[in-house]
């Protein structure tokens, strides 16, 4: 067992952040529809999460926003001309095809990529899989750059290996690390990985989308090498009322996997598979929330497990990090406030404002990669992601500087709008010293 730290790479919130409609089963994204958006704040807010938890003695990291408008979907899609044109005629043509061009949901980095610490791999290294998000348009458009990215940070192959997403089909369809729990002892310790997937390949689904495979989750565990790795259905209950994925009915931190009475389509199998693939390393603590205390309607309005269960220093009991919304729906808080009272595993719950992200379907916990590293993969990887206060000030104030406070979906057919947003890109990529993005 080597000493480890859970990093969360938080996705930086992007200068583009608006409301565009764009998911379909994301119950979020089609109520907001159309709003107007603040990308100021949405980052600001975000970066005051990270802010938050590096005040809690917790390592945390960020990763860049992607460039957009991707004038490379757009040229795909016959546009051409300079890029004034092709956002003019997109925008006449294609408002719909100009709106996923300029999504900032890469934000969501629990979508990132699925992540599989050194300590599970056969070969010794911590290894990740871009997630190819092949189900949504605007998000199917953001894996070469995710990879691009994270061959920046983790540039060392000794220690790391990053994987380019999965073919992408419908069979393979995969979004990371929002259907991918890791339980353990300690974050150092050898850990069992909990894949849950939506459907079958092949399977033809009624209602929303799912937007994982089985065979996608198969695929990665084999790649990376992993010898505990435990598959479960989603269920069909849960993504009809709108958890299109796993992370919004489920979260798991060490031995403690909090879900909702419905997340799984087989609770026991579920819990008796993991018990079985902890056996010898620790021993699995469940924290199910009943229908009865918490509809799963409230549940997902609330985004009660879209939230960071985190281990925190001189803390002996898990922190729930929840958004705002779970605080101010009834069942959801009450349901904390007796949870925390209670002698379980999970002892606070702090309230963040994400409510930018949040209008869009992201919680605290999909604004977040966890990247489980020891000491030397740490101090291997790009140093200027890692955060302290003072470069979370520098960001703040180029957010600051260069974004916009208002957005609505008109706004995008502005090419101007298309130079600020490269502007801004530019000199936050400065900050992260990560220039070779742009
Ligand atoms: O993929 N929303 C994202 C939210 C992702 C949340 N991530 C996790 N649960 N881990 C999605 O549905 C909405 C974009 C828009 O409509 O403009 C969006 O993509």
């Amino acid at each position: 067992m080597t000493s480890a730290h859970e990093v969360n790479f938080d996705g930086l919130i992007g200068p583009s952040h608006n409301y565009g409609g764009l998911s379909d089963g994301n119950l979020a994204s089609s109520y907001n529809a159309g709003d107007s958006s603040n990308p100021r704040e949405a980052a600001l807010q975000g970066l005051e999460k990270m802010r938050m938890l590096i005040g809690y003695g917790l390592v945390q990291g960020v990763l860049p926003p992607l460039p957009r408008p991707n004038f490379d979907l757009l040229v795909s899609a016959g546009f051409h001309g300079s890029d004034a044109q092709i956002i003019e005629t997109a925008a006449r043509t294609d408002p719909r095809l100009l709106k996923a061009a300029y999504s900032a949901s890469s934000m969501w980095t629990a979508n990132a990529a699925t992540v599989s610490p050194s300590v599970d791999t056969k070969d010794g290294r911590l290894h990740f899989t871009a997630a190819n998000l092949s189900t949504m348009l605007h998000r199917a458009q953001e894996h070469p750059d995710t990879t691009a990215s994270l061959v920046s940070v983790f540039a060392n192959d000794e220690m790391f290996a990053v994987h380019g997403a999965l073919p992408m089909h419908s069979d393979f369809a995969d979004e990371g690390a929002a259907n991918h729990v890791r339980l353990c002892a300690n974050h150092g310790a050898v850990g069992v990985e909990l894949f849950v997937y939506g459907r079958d390949a092949g399977e033809s689904i009624v209602g929303f989308p799912a937007r994982q495979t089985r065979l996608a989750s198969e695929a990665i565990a084999r790649s990376h090498g992993l010898e505990r790795a435990v598959f479960a259905r989603q269920s069909r209950a849960a993504i009809n009322a709108g958890a299109f994925h796993n992370d919004v009915v489920s979260v798991g931190a060490l031995d403690t996997l909090f879900f909702h009475e419905l997340a799984f389509e087989n609770t026991d199998e579920t819990l008796n598979t993991l018990r079985r693939s902890a056996e010898g390393l620790f021993e699995l603590k469940p924290v199910m929330v009943p229908s009865r205390e918490v509809p799963i309607g409230d549940a997902i309005k609330a985004y009660l497990f879209n939230s960071q269960l985190l281990a925190m220093p001189g803390k002996d009991r898990l922190v729930l990090v929840a958004p705002m919304e779970t605080q101010e729906t009834e069942s959801t808080r009450k349901f904390c406030e007796q949870m925390v009272s209670g002698n379980g595993p999970i002892g606070e719950v702090i309230y963040a404002d994400v409510r930018q992200s949040m209008r869009n379907g992201g919680g605290p916990a999909c604004l977040r990669l966890r990247v489980v590293m020891t000491e030397d993969e740490i101090d291997a990887c790009h140093q200027g992601v890692l955060l302290d206060d003072e470069t979370i000030d520098d960001l703040q104030d180029v957010v600051r500087r260069t974004y916009r406070d208002r957005l609505s979906p008109a706004d995008l057919t502005d090419p101007e709008f298309a130079n600020e947003c490269r502007l801004a890109r530019e000199e936050l990529l400065k900050v992260l010293d990560l220039e070779e993005l742009a």
